[in-house]
């Protein structure tokens, strides 16, 4: 527990006066109490997988997806009820799973959330006015389709992109997972269908009710103080001793992990954020910024039946860590298993872009001033292009962050960069591939290459603790050269024609 915030302390007043009667299934966590959730025994809850979402229908180069976003009262605490805004009514939503090459259309109807909704599919080259800009927006009672061209096989996931309110619509429950996969990884042996899982995690606050608390501290960051992984606090997930592939996502507001295993056993680290590595590399933890990606094989295969692994968070500064908070879910080893899989030594060819390709460099400084948080010195304005790269255009980015008081995971629509350097350094190892978000922690700064397509128009770029990004640490870019400089796709009104 690194720090008690005023909010806690409140808590805490109230905590010693005896208000606060707790179920059976809760167990005594004296420094979480702090913090105000109840705190559900660890290790207890079931582990689940979000469900797959079928198409509604398909033809010969698309399937055709609905997704509702509604109000929904599930249950997250034992024995508590939780409402939540959720895709389908769920937290997370479910997960789409596309070949790559075929092309989805998603029809997002907001039903009942009752505010203004955007939807970006994170990862994505979509179409500008499919993006998710953060001003295209859907009001209740309207629907968009969205179109997803599916060009590039990795871990994606969907989730709000609301103008200024972000960060609470995606705590609130509106995120899910999005796989695209092509016939190259479908071919390699590695782990496949219930041996290949999606790992979201999560921090969210709750108050004694069950309710969901969205505070973000003065728009400084929403911290957590119950981790879900897949919607389930604290879970453990029952394997055999096999080899697993897990795609984890950091899925939370403000809060980053340095995730490893109890065990002290290695990560194999097979995909970054944008797909697989040239390569497996093994690293004992990696740090783990809001809406990065990275996937990874555990070989449990090693271990006896009735073996115990947890996947710890071994924290960062300036997170707000609250006493469970170290800890993510637990693996037990429960039965024995024939494995036909296995880790080849080379994955895809990611052929590095030298740096003499690219033409300029910019950069984007971000910090607070002001009580703002800024990018060189300026908050989001849609009137404002920042950078304007032509089609094809290779460009250097050093983002970086002269201060030492929090850290910044920078998104970058559109396009996939690899790192060059990170305060002159080589990247870590687990970093070296394909990337659409770049931790630049506390003085740190990182150099990132990438080439702008394969669409033109205007796309954002943002901070991903959604709190700075709501205010107001975002900008664009406006890739040039081609017919589309927009962004919009109005929504329509409901009731939406058949798809
Ligand atoms: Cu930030």
């Amino acid at each position: 527990m690194k720090n008690i915030t005023r909010r806690s302390a409140l808590k805490l007043g109230a905590l010693t006066g005896g208000s606060l009667l707790l179920p059976i299934a809760f167990q005594h966590r004296t420094q979480a109490a702090t913090a105000g959730s109840p705190q559900p025994a660890f290790f207890q809850a079931k582990f689940r997988i979000p469900p797959v979402l079928n198409p509604v229908r398909s033809d010969a180069t698309t399937d055709y997806y609905e997704i509702t976003m509604k109000k929904a009262q599930v249950n997250i605490l034992p024995g508590l009820t939780t409402e939540v805004w959720a895709y389908n009514g769920i937290t997370p939503g479910p997960t789409i799973k596309q070949r790559q090459g075929r092309q989805s259309i998603v029809r997002f109807i907001n039903n009942s959330v009752g505010v203004p909704t955007s939807v970006h599919l994170h990862g994505m080259a979509s179409l500008p006015q499919y993006d998710g800009y953060a001003e295209d927006l859907t009001p209740p009672g309207y629907y968009k389709d969205y179109v997803f061209p599916n060009n590039r096989a990795a871990t994606l996931w969907y989730h709000d992109h609301a103008i200024h309110n972000t960060a609470r619509n995606v705590f609130m429950g509106l995120a899910g997972m999005y796989i695209v996969q092509d016939e190259f990884e479908l071919g390699l042996p590695l782990p496949k269908d219930q041996y290949d899982v999606p790992l979201i995690i999560q921090d969210k606050q709750f108050n004694n009710t069950g309710k969901l608390v969205f505070d973000d501290q003065g728009e400084k960051g929403q911290y957590g103080d119950v981790i879900l992984v897949n919607g389930a606090p604290w879970p453990r997930m029952e394997v055999a001793a096999r080899k697993y592939r897990f795609r984890v996502l950091n899925g939370s507001i403000s809060r980053s992990y340095k995730l490893a295993l109890s065990n002290g056993a290695d990560f194999i680290m097979i995909g970054t954020d944008a797909g697989l590595r040239s390569a497996p590399a093994t690293v004992k933890n990696f740090r783990l910024g809001m809406a990065e990606r990275y996937e990874f094989i555990i070989d449990f295969s090693k271990y006896a039946v009735g073996t115990k692994i947890v996947l710890q968070n071994l924290g960062l500064p300036n997170n707000d860590n609250y006493d469970g908070t170290n800890q993510i879910m637990r693996f037990d080893v429960v039965s024995a298993a024939t494995d036909d899989s296995s880790i080849p030594a080379t994955l895809r060819t990611v052929q590095p872009i030298p740096e003499s390709s690219a033409v300029r460099t910019r950069e984007f400084r971000y910090e607070r001033t002001n009580g703002l948080w800024v990018i060189n010195g300026k908050v989001w304005d849609i009137n404002r292009i920042d950078a304007n790269p032509q089609l094809g255009d290779v460009e250097i980015w050093r983002l970086y962050n002269n201060a030492g008081g929090w850290f910044h995971p920078i998104h970058i629509h559109l396009i996939d960069c690899q790192i060059l350097d990170r305060n002159g350094k080589p990247p870590f190892l687990y970093e070296r591939g394909w990337k659409d978000v770049f931790y630049v922690g506390e003085n740190e700064s990182v150099r990132v290459i990438g080439k702008f397509g394969p669409n033109t128009g205007k796309y954002m770029t943002h901070c991903h603790n959604t709190v700075h990004e709501d205010h107001d640490m975002m900008n664009q870019f406006e890739v040039g050269q081609g017919g589309n400089s927009g962004w919009e796709a109005p929504a329509k009104p409901l009731p939406a024609p058949p798809l």
